[in-house]
């Protein structure tokens, strides 16, 4: 191999290697977290997503086998100071922002748990983007 061939190649490797580290290259979904609480009520999830992308991006749903039902909430207070909380179709994930799901904002609402939450468990919840396809995170139940 001769030099020139070499050093193509080891550009090639680096390239790849910096390409596969990059965080900048992809949606991420990070932090995932969810409230302790008793199998048949409800509970709660929290994340946040990073899109470094120039495009933008959709949260379409999520899942999990913790729980029968599985919706994107909207927590926010009417103009009687009540708390609200809205299912939102979709959620979108604009271009190079953050979205941040927390408690009184948004967050991934499971409905009729088919297990108790216990801090220090862990579920795997599902989230379905337009683009980004399916994303997997492990959330961890703790109190807020
Ligand atoms: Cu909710």
């Amino acid at each position: 191999m001769s030099l020139r061939n070499r050093r193509t190649t080891l550009v090639l490797i680096l390239s790849i290697i910096l390409t596969a580290c990059s965080p900048n290259n992809a949606l991420t979904v990070e932090n995932a977290w969810g409230r302790p609480a008793v199998a048949g009520g409800t509970g709660a999830v929290f994340f946040e997503i990073n899109n470094p992308l120039t495009t933008a991006d959709t949260l379409l749903s999520a899942d999990t086998s913790a729980a029968e039902t599985v919706e994107l909430h909207m927590t926010s207070m009417n103009a009687e100071g009540n708390m609200n909380m809205t299912p939102q179709e979709n959620v979108p994930v604009p271009a190079g922002e953050e979205v941040i799901f927390e408690p009184g904002g948004l967050h991934v609402m499971l409905i009729g748990l088919t297990q108790d939450l216990n801090a220090g468990d862990t579920i795997q919840l599902t989230l379905q983007f337009e683009n980004a396809g399916e994303i997997s995170v492990e959330a961890e139940i703790r109190q807020p």
